[in-house]
Formats: structure tokens, sequence, C-alpha cells
């Protein structure tokens, strides 16, 4: 006798394989750089990591006995600003993984080219607890390979306010955690930062000794979404980081009237060093009639002097663009990971909207140009037209 099945069967009989050859296709697609480019950098084409990137293992329970209608059961929500570094010959980027409760976590995905076949390894990253101050939710860890020996990973932990009024069930408090490895496997978690300020978030530890001590780039604020009377892109140093108390935090980048970073801004990963001066990436925030906005610009320092800007170009650097534009938190690009290569090739890792992570690809050469020789901010519209016309002076017979 034929065996008839029900609709509802034939979906669980051929779920899993589906997911799996899906999720298969997914982590090795190949990636391409888009046609069009600014000769900054290169998008690619799909973005490089996305919820979906999450190995099928840690979201369907794979017994036939205990999931016989072979349906997911942890569900992934977004897969977002990670963290980044050269593996070997493989790049890896620790990102925010988010589920559907909401809770971020880390994980590390590896890839041997810097812009696909991105794979999760196994398991997620094990962060170890404070004892008796649990993180309630972390997020948005910077990599750096420090000159000490150690990889350090510094992130947002997430509590909640302990001195909210009854009822409050949204306030929090951000502040950076700590922990340094070997092997991006075993962790071990140090104190949190001691700072004079309320709220941390954006910490980036500076990967060279200065004066013999570490050197940290904070973003102090007085409240968890708004940065109040703080803000600004601060500096500080700590003797010692297994009790990172940041001395001499002073403000080295702030938020301005009428630019991109007017309500508030943060660094992205660390900076990388170039014959004349750090490269740093961060990000900007200024408000809308429709919400943040979020977009990343760039600036030099000096190399004797790590407080001190010295080149500084008007405007963003990169802004959320198509499909980029939209997702969990609209119009918003976030960085905290790049790689340099040994031959000056810089993959510069971006998430969008909170969402998903992208790559561009630039040379420190390129953005050494672009640091050094695109226009300074004028503050004012007469100021801008009076740039553009120095450049059409310039170019006279040329066009
Ligand atoms: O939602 C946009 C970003 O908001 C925060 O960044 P900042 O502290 O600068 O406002 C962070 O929560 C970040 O993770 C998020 O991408």
């Amino acid at each position: 006798m034929e065996l008839t099945l029900t609709n509802e069967a034939k979906m669980a009989l051929h779920n899993l394989e589906k997911v799996k050859e899906e999720y298969n296709q997914l982590i090795h697609r190949k990636n391409s750089p888009e046609s069009k480019s600014n000769g900054v950098y290169q998008r690619y084409t799909y973005p490089v990591i996305t919820a979906e990137h999450a190995p099928v293992h840690w979201r369907y329970d794979l017994n036939k006995a205990s999931n016989p209608n072979e349906m997911e059961r942890i569900g992934i929500n977004a897969a977002f600003n990670a963290g980044a570094m050269k593996w070997g010959e493989n790049y890896v980027l620790c990102v925010r993984v988010e589920g559907n409760d909401r809770k971020s976590f880390f994980a590390i995905a590896e890839s041997p080219n810097g812009v696909d076949n991105f794979e999760f390894w196994d398991k997620p990253c094990i962060i170890p607890q404070i004892e008796g101050n649990p993180d309630t939710n972390v997020y948005d860890m910077r990599l750096v390979q420090h000159e000490d020996g150690w990889i350090y990973g510094i992130f947002c932990t997430e509590r909640k306010d302990p001195n909210a009024p009854a009822g409050d069930t949204s306030s929090a408090i951000a502040n950076a955690g700590i922990v340094r490895t070997k092997d991006l496997v075993n962790f071990e978690r140090l104190p949190d930062l001691i700072s004079n300020t309320g709220q941390q978030r954006n910490v980036v530890l500076h990967s060279e000794f200065v004066n013999g001590k570490y050197a940290v780039y904070t973003r102090p604020q007085d409240g968890f979404i708004s940065v109040g009377n703080g803000g600004g892109i601060g500096l500080g140093y700590v003797d010692d980081m297994t009790n990172p108390v940041v001395n001499d935090e002073r403000i080295m980048s702030n938020k301005a009237y009428h630019t991109v970073y007017e309500l508030k801004n943060g660094l992205g990963p660390a900076p990388i060093k170039t014959r004349i001066g750090w490269l740093h990436l961060a990000h900007g925030v200024r408000n809308t009639a429709a919400g943040l906005r979020y977009t990343l610009y760039m600036f030099m320092t000096d190399l004797k002097d790590i407080s001190k800007v010295i080149h500084q170009p008007a405007g963003y650097f990169m802004a959320p663009f198509n499909d980029e534009r939209v997702g969990d938190v609209s119009n918003v690009l976030f960085t905290n990971g790049w790689i340099e290569d040994k031959d000056g090739t810089v993959f510069i890792y971006y998430a969008s909207s909170d969402t998903r992570m992208h790559v561009a690809v630039s040379s420190v050469e390129r953005l050494v140009d672009y640091v050094t020789n695109s226009p300074e901010d004028t503050f004012t519209s007469a100021g801008s037209v009076q740039t553009i016309i120095d450049l059409v002076e310039k170019n006279k017979g040329l066009y």
C-alpha cells in the first residue's frame, strides 16, 4: 500500500536537510568587490556574517527522538559589531551574536581570506563572570594583541541600574569588562574598568605601552543612552590591567555642533600605527527627525603624543548605504574591528543597523592619503563652498 504523507509530515522530513544545505551554501558563498568605489575603500557585495551564519547545531536539537518535528529550538536574531584580528594566516572576528532572547554573546568566526567563508568555531566564547556581579548583557568586544604578550578583549558589560526606581525596568549601567587570552578559547576575566565617570562604553586598549603604562581610549557618559555632559573620546592610563584604574582621563576628540559626531562619538577598533601617525576609525552620532544616525569617521594622532589629533577629514568616511540602512536599529554603521595585513591591505569590518557584518577593503597607503589630504571641516556652509572653489581652481585646465 502506498504511504501518503500529510504536508506537515513532509515538511518535518525535509526541514533539517534543507536547513543544513542552505547553511553550507551560505558559509561557502564567494564574495566579490563592488564595482563602484570612491578609491578610498571597496565595499563587498555580501555581508560577511549574518544571523544565518550561526551553526545549525547551535539552533537545532539534532536528535530525532527529542526533535521529531525538526524544529528550531534556539533562534538567533543578529550577528554584528565584531572585534577582529589576524590568526596565523587566517582572519578572525569576535562577533556580537544576539539571540531571540535579546542576550548578546561572543563567538569567534574564522575565514581564510578575510572576505568570505567565515565559519563560527564549534561553540560560543565562555566569558567568566565576576563573583556577585554577573553581566546581564555583553557586547562590542575590541580584540587587541598587546605588546605585553596577551590578547585583550575589552567589551561593554551591561547591568540593571541598582538605583532605578521601582517599575523602571530599562535603566542600565554600562561599563568596560576586560578579559585576556592567548588562544581565544580560554579567557581570564579581569576586574571591570574603574574610572571616574558613571558609565563607560566603547573602551579600547592601545596596542603599545606608553611610558610603561597601558593606554585606554574611553567614552565617559552620564546616562546609558545619552552621554549627557560627558561624551567625547577620552584617553587615560592604567598601571596594571589586573587592577584597571584609569588615571588622567582626558577628552582628546570631542563631540561638536553641526558635525557627524554632534551627539556622541566613540572609538572603533584600536588604532593602526603608520610611519606618520596612528590611524583611527570611530563612529559619530547625530540626531535627525528619523532618529539617530551613526556614521564612521577617521582621524590621525601623533606618534609621540597619542593624545594629539593631527589630521581629521571633514564629515564621514562611511555611512549606511542601500540595504545597510535597514535593520533592528536602522541607519547605523558601527565598527570595532579592522585587520592590517603584512602587505598593507586593511580589512575594515563594520556592522550595519545592528543586524549584520560587512567588510570594506582598503590599504594603509590609501587611508593615510585619505586622512592627510581630505579637507578638514570648516564648520560653516560658506567654508564648505570655499573648499570646493579651492579644488576647482586647482583643477583649472584639467576638466
Ligand atoms: O545602536 C547603535 C549602537 O549603540 C551603542 O553605541 P553608542 O554607545 O556609541 O551609542 C552600542 O550599543 C552599540 O552596540 C550599537 O551598535
